[in-house]
């Protein structure tokens, strides 16, 4: 009799080992040391953290998103008896006169939002700093008042408020944006530009022909724009807000809001009102004699120094708060409530 504690004889040919499991035991890999193991890991955790990173600096994913802009036609100014409802200084009235209608043959691309400090630090990060040249912000003098002033220390990281990444950029001048348009053809293989001043009207308007894309009046402002507003008036510590100068609404930003936080219009664009005005193709012409009908960038007779901007910006009064409105400023000039958008022709 065996003992109890001893195994069981089997007596089949599974106790002999055969060669397959043989072969295995032979060629299973020594057991590595836990060190060599702990390396390996780091090895692993690395690669997939580049390739995380590879996949951020894609050119798809630079790509920004964009809104297809069908072709048609649209009459370019503001209707008739709007300057004056709106109270806009009869001397300034020429600017966006006369009314003409343009055509566009054919459908373009128009980003929902303007740039952002995101997309332009990545900009920077690979081509370098900037050109210095300071950016003039809006800020408190040393009596506490709020004002317009160019500060030589100030550049589009450091804009005198704060921002988050999803903020459009400010303080960048025309070079800058042609810079980062050429930067994101290079790694996109696409073709990015600046609207021109009819397709940005065409596009801003999505069809309405009221002074701005949500009807007539200044009250839905907040819900649509950052603009002057209840906000800003209570940063600069105002207690009677003159209502010619900050909208009767509170849109809860003092200076830009992120791009995409108010409601888009009817072409599914964000902030085409108000956050920050944008650089337009189109070199500064006084008046809209002689523009050109087919939606192109009006070069001839173009002003040299001054470029265009339209859209209106956080710092925007009322009466600017109008997709016919426009404005000037030195191409070469950054300023805290300018940035842009980018468009693209389609083949
Ligand atoms: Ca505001």
């Amino acid at each position: 009799m065996p003992e109890a504690s001893d195994p069981p004889k089997v007596e089949s040919a599974a106790a002999e080992p055969d060669a397959t499991v043989r072969l295995e035991q032979v060629a299973k890999p020594p057991k590595l040391p836990w060190r060599p193991r702990m390396l390996a890991l780091v090895v692993l955790v690395v690669v997939v953290a580049l390739m995380a990173i590879r996949s951020q600096f894609a050119p798809s994913a630079l790509e920004p998103e964009m809104v297809h802009i069908p072709a048609g036609r649209f009459t370019m100014g503001p209707a008739p008896g709007e300057q004056e409802r709106e109270r806009v200084p009869a001397l300034i009235w020429h600017r966006e006169l006369p009314q003409h209608e343009v055509k566009f043959a054919k459908d373009f691309l128009l980003a929902n939002y303007t740039v952002t400090r995101a997309e332009f630090s990545r900009f920077v990060a690979e081509t370098g700093p900037r050109p210095p040249g300071g950016c003039a912000t809006f800020e408190k003098d040393r009596n506490e008042q709020y004002g317009w002033e160019t500060h030589e220390e100030r550049d589009w990281r450091n804009p005198g408020f704060p921002q988050t990444d999803h903020d459009p950029v400010v303080c960048v001048d025309s070079r800058d944006a042609e810079d980062y348009i050429a930067w994101l053809n290079n790694e996109t293989g696409l073709n990015f530009r600046l609207p021109t001043e009819a397709e940005w009207e065409y596009a801003a308007r999505a069809g309405t022909k009221t002074a701005r894309y949500w009807g007539e009046g200044r009250d839905r402002a907040c819900i649509y724009a950052n603009v002057s507003d209840l906000t800003l008036a209570k940063e600069q510590s105002l207690l009677h807000p003159n209502p010619e100068e900050y909208l009767p609404c509170g849109d809860g930003y003092a200076f830009t809001s992120p791009v995409g936080a108010f409601k888009p219009n009817g072409f599914g664009l964000y902030d085409m009102l108000g956050n920050v005005q944008q650089w337009i193709s189109d070199p500064w012409h006084a008046s809209y004699n002689g523009a050109p009908s087919d939606g192109s960038t009006w070069v001839s007779g173009g002003d040299e120094i001054f470029g265009t901007v339209r859209g209106s910006s956080w710092n925007a009064i009322p009466r600017n708060v109008r997709a016919a409105d426009r404005s000037s400023s030195p191409t070469g000039f950054r300023v805290s409530d300018i940035g842009f958008r980018v468009a693209r022709s389609l083949p």
